[in-house]
């Protein structure tokens, strides 16, 4: 492992600096595979991974799943992120001769592409974003009737995640089979009806509203993410029609060992697209945001923020401020408001605020 990295790392960086090549090491001698630059590099996406050991679909061959570990020399062009390979991102890799115990062909990844979206996670203790996906074309935030009822605090926040990883937001809420009153319709109806996002009521039990899904999934990238217990593994299997996920609290000692696969698995679906099951996200943090940024995730805000007479206003105290005017007639959710507030108050003034947080 450490000889084949070497040698790969001095033939990748060979090829990314045509021309100007450096003296390759004496070492390199020793090593007896075939030279990176002569090699063909292929195209793929990954499904999985576990940190070390990668799934990647190669693009010319799907079916042909090809495990790759990473050269030394990639480097994250995501200078935010530590993390260098992600699911869902594309990459360049080569075959090497081997087959791995899991039975794949042996790849090495040598590029990674730049992501275009990205569902990260902010991990608090850390003061560092974890991506869950990259790449995906929309976030289907998934909530459910009951056990567990939705969040809609959670939902608003899942939002804000959605737009700053530039995912298009799609609201999911499952387990109709257990009660869709009208009162829940009308507790969501900002969503669809102000904030204009494809929302869809169904039941993996019933298979009611299930069609829909399909429709809005079809041909696109999409990352499935929500509490743990509303129903990602169920839906998983359901649309691929086999089970892949397993259904059910997942015992934490399976879930944290070291050989277990991350949690993060990317499917073809049958009928074109992806879909990716995340882990259940316990707390949601929002990144690195300050006050006076919170305003712009808050579109429903907008027709009244130019009338607020101070400029800019925070909409929480200042006097003859259209925002809270227009949510004490009923124009703006009230409970939409409540969570900019909470949210506001969470927040720091000032960016560099966040580093004494940690
Ligand atoms: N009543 C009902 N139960 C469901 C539905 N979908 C999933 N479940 C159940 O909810 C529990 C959690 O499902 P799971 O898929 O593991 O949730 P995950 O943690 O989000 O992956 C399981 O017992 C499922 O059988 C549904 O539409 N209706
Ligand atoms: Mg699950
Ligand atoms: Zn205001």
């Amino acid at each position: 492992m450490c000889s084949a990295s070497y040698q790969l790392s001095e033939a990748h960086s060979g090829s990314h600096t045509r021309g100007e090549r450096p003296a390759p090491s004496t070492s390199i001698r020793f090593i007896k595979r075939k030279r990176l630059d002569e090699a063909q590099l292929y195209r793929g996406r990954v499904l999985e991974g576990t940190g070390r050991q990668w799934l990647v679909e190669p693009q010319e061959d799907p079916k042909r799943l090809v495990e790759c570990t990473v050269a030394g020399t990639v480097v994250s062009e995501d200078p935010a992120t530590p993390q260098v390979v992600a699911v869902g991102d594309e990459v360049e890799f080569v075959l090497t001769d081997e087959r791995s115990p899991s039975g794949y062909p042996q790849g090495l990844i040598v590029h990674i592409l730049q992501r275009r979206t990205k569902l990260a996670r902010y991990r608090r203790v850390e003061g560092k974003e974890q991506i869950l996906v990259s790449n995906a074309d929309q976030l289907v935030i998934l909530q459910a009737i009951a056990e567990p009822a939705y969040n809609r605090f959670l939902i608003d926040r899942y939002l804000i995640v959605a737009e700053l990883g530039q995912l298009q937001p799609v609201l999911c809420v499952n387990k109709i089979d257990l009660g869709l009153t009208p009162q829940v319709r009308q507790d969501l109806r900002v969503y669809s009806d102000t904030l204009g996002i494809p929302t869809i009521f169904c039941s993996a039990l019933t298979g009611e509203g299930i069609d829909v899904l399909r429709q809005i999934l079809q041909g696109k990238i999409s990352a499935l993410s929500g509490p743990s217990g509303v129903g990602k593994s169920t839906l998983t299997n359901l649309l691929l029609g086999r089970a892949v996920q397993q259904v059910g609290p997942i015992s934490p000692k399976l879930g944290q060992g070291r050989h277990v696969t991350t949690m993060v698995r990317m499917f073809p679906l049958p009928e074109g697209g992806y879909i990716v099951d995340t882990p259940g996200i316990r707390e949601l943090f929002v990144r690195e945001l300050t006050r006076d940024e919170l305003e712009r995730f808050f579109p429903d805000f907008q027709p009244w923020q130019a009338e607020c007479l101070y400029r800019p206003c925070s909409h929480i105290h200042e006097p003859e401020c259209a925002v809270r005017a227009a949510v004490a007639d009923g124009k703006i959710d009230a409970l939409r408001y409540e969570h900019y507030c909470r949210l506001w108050r969470s927040l720091p003034k000032y960016q560099y605020q966040w580093k004494r947080r940690r």
